[in-house]
């Protein structure tokens, strides 16, 4: 802006610091290689999240941690099939095998995964009547995690969410980062979805894309200058 008695000019600036995040989405055994939902080569990310660790200041895991009574596994039901999707307290529930039981070796994070950098774990799943896929909140949005007040208040515009399953919790996990309003990254080589029906990974991964998620690869990350 021009000064009306000097010739001189004030700029303002404005500093933008970019903060990011890696969330690492339910990297546990139940989601790998003899796991209860074991997600097809899923345990084949973890040299890549491990790396990719190296590039970020702050680094959060969300862990599928549910009761064993918990009303999206088949088990819990007369007569129903995993993979039949029934009505859960007024919201659609696809049925899955008995996972990530609380407390159980299946919920526990796969051990070849580095966890020395992660500040902070989010559990998710954990009321019976209802699932979460999101890391930020339930199927139902009734409910916060505490995940994105957490990123909030640590600074963070910028979340890049990698781990399992691409087509379940890491899709809705990036999807709600987006809606949070931060700028949100899928590291397209850092995950593996279930697919159950042929295809699904793709389209989730379009999905995404398709609103306004961007998908890199890890190569393409770095920090560090
Ligand atoms: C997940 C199905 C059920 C996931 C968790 O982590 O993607 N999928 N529970
Ligand atoms: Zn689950």
């Amino acid at each position: 802006m021009k000064n009306e008695e000097s010739n001189h000019y004030t700029f303002h600036y404005t500093l933008y610091t970019i903060m990011k995040a890696l969330i690492l989405v339910d990297i546990q055994n139940d989601f790998v290689k003899d796991g209860a939902l074991a997600v097809p080569e899923g345990e084949s990310i973890i040299p890549t999240v491990n790396a990719l660790q190296e590039d970020f200041d702050l680094i959060v895991a969300t862990q599928d941690w549910h009761p064993a009574d918990h009303g999206s596994f088949a088990a819990n039901h007369t007569e129903k099939q995993v993979g039949e999707v029934i009505d859960l307290h007024g919201l659609p529930q696809i049925l899955w095998p008995v996972h990530c039981v609380q407390g159980s070796t299946g919920a526990e994070f796969v051990k070849e995964l580095n966890m020395d950098k992660v500040e902070k774990v989010f559990v998710k799943g954990t009321d019976k009547t209802i699932d979460s896929y999101s890391g930020f909140f339930d199927n139902g949005r009734k409910k916060a995690t505490g995940l994105g007040d957490y990123l909030k208040e640590k600074g963070v515009n910028e979340v890049y969410v990698v781990g399992l399953a691409a087509d379940y919790c890491v899709k809705f996990t990036a999807m709600d980062a987006h809606s949070l309003g931060f700028t949100t990254y899928l590291v397209a080589d850092a995950t593996k979805g279930v697919n159950l029906q042929k295809g699904d990974v793709e389209a989730a991964i379009e999905e995404m894309r398709a609103t306004g998620i961007h998908i890199v690869y890890s190569k393409e990350i770095a920090m560090k200058n």
